[in-house]
Formats: structure tokens, C-alpha cells, sequence
């Protein structure tokens, strides 16, 4: 029985976008785990019901019920041990600060650079709540979250550095093969990628190598992913 992932679709329900979700999306496919995609859409709510908190991912694996993208995936690599997400526990403790810091900084420095495009690819329903709930947050309208991003790319494909400087060892964050820390940094990359044509990353950037060669795992999975036009 398939693995079902309520998982953030936009106007178009084929175009996934959530770097939450990607990061879940990676892990099933790592696994090997049939998944069924259930679109969800931010005024949805359909997820409370049933998981007790509004936001995806949330996978249902027959009766057992689990919110939250480290969740799910410490959830995967206890119920399905092979092939490994981490490695060992302490690949486990070092995932999570990758999944820390892409979620303290990786997640917050790229919405400001996209925030105003991901507005044109979501639902028409879901765009008063995802514009009013966001620029509460940034405390001020979408476009000026977004505006002078030019200026701003230098700055933000600096502080990229460590992982370049990871990349110049090893050809991926999990060493040899790829780990959950590349679903993590490879999910939150999909999110621009699915949602915005700007260019985030450099084309000679050793990222980008390592992204493009991210996208063509399990079968192609990220590289597949249908983009907003
Ligand atoms: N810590 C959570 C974050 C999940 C999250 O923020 N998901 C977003 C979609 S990218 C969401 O569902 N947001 C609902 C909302 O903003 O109302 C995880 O890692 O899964």
C-alpha cells in the first residue's frame, strides 16, 4: 500500500512547490516507498482534521498519522531502516542541524527573493491568506519583500559559501551517496525552482552541479517537476 503525502500544489495542482514537502518527497523516493500525492492548498484545512495542525507535509502510512518533514523523516528511517536516511546516529544529530539552519536561513534568505513570484503560482483562493498572512510576517507588502533583489543576489550567494566548501570534498552532503541533509538542501532549492524563473544560483556555481545532479536522482524525480510558467 502506497504511502500517501498531502503535499502544497499551486494554481496548477501538478506544480509541488513546498520545500517542506520536497524534502519528504526525497526521502520516500530514497526509500524506495510507493507515495500517492494528495494536492493540498493552503486554505484547505483538510489536513487538521486528521493530523491535528494545519500545515503539510503529512503523510498517512496506513493507520499512523505523521506532520512535519523531520518528523516524517525520522518516522521513515525507524519503520523502513534501509537504505538509510542518516547512516547512524549521528548522522541523525548532523541532518538536524542542516535542517536547523536551512530552515532559520536558507528558507527566510530565498523567500526574499521570490515571495512576490510564489504569489503568481499559488491558487487564486489561497492568494488573499497567503499574501496577508506573509507580509504580516515581513511586516511589509510582497513587492517590497522582493523588490531590489538584484542588488541583494551578490550578498545571499556569498553565504552559501559552507556549502561549497562541503562540495569541494565530497560529491554530496551525505558523503559518498546522497543523504536526507541533500533532501533537505535539494527540497528548500526546489521551492524557487517550481515557483520563479529568477536565478538564484550562478550556472558555474558547484550548487548548481551538485543540484543538477541532485535533480536527476530516483529517476529523474526533481528534475521532472513541473515548474510555473
Ligand atoms: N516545520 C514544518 C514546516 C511546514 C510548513 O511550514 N509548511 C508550509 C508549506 S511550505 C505550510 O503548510 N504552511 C501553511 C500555512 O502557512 O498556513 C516542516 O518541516 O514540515
Amino acid at each position: 500500500m502506497s504511502i500517501v503525502l498531502y503535499d502544497l500544489a499551486g494554481a496548477d495542482p501538478e506544480v509541488r512547490f513546498s520545500p517542506y514537502c520536497w524534502r519528504t518527497r526525497f526521502a520516500l523516493a530514497h526509500k524506495g516507498l510507493p507515495v500517492e500525492t494528495v494536492p493540498w492548498r493552503f486554505t484547505d484545512g483538510s489536513v487538521i482534521a486528521f493530523s491535528g495542525q494545519g500545515k503539510v507535509p503529512v503523510i498517512r502510512d496506513g493507520e499512523t498519522v505523521v506532520a512535519d518533514s523531520w518528523a516524517i523523516a525520522a518516522y521513515l528511517e525507524d519503520q523502513y531502516p534501509a537504505p538509510t536516511l542518516f547512516g547512524c546516529s549521528t548522522g541523525r544529530a548532523h541532518a538536524q542541524f542542516v535542517n536547523a539552519w536551512a530552515d532559520a536561513v536558507l528558507v527566510g534568505g530565498i523567500a526574499r527573493f521570490i515571495v512576490r513570484d510564489l504569489l503568481d503560482a499559488i491558487h487564486p483562493r489561497d492568494q488573499p491568506y497567503f499574501r496577508s498572512s506573509r507580509e504580516a510576517r515581513f511586516g511589509m507588502s510582497l513587492e517590497d519583500v522582493q523588490a531590489g533583489r538584484d542588488d541583494r543576489l551578490a550578498a545571499f550567494r556569498d553565504s552559501l559559501l559552507p556549502l561549497r566548501l562541503v562540495l569541494r570534498r565530497q560529491p554530496w552532503f551525505g558523503g559518498p551517496a546522497p543523504s536526507y541533509a541533500d533532501h533537505i538542501l535539494a527540497g528548500t532549492l526546489m521551492w524557487p525552482r517550481c515557483v520563479s524563473r529568477f536565478a538564484l544560483l550562478a550556472d558555474d556555481d558547484p550548487i548548481t552541479e551538485w543540484l543538477s545532479r541532485m535533480l536527476l536522482e530516483y529517476g529523474g524525480l526533481g528534475s521532472q517537476a513541473k515548474r510555473h510558467a
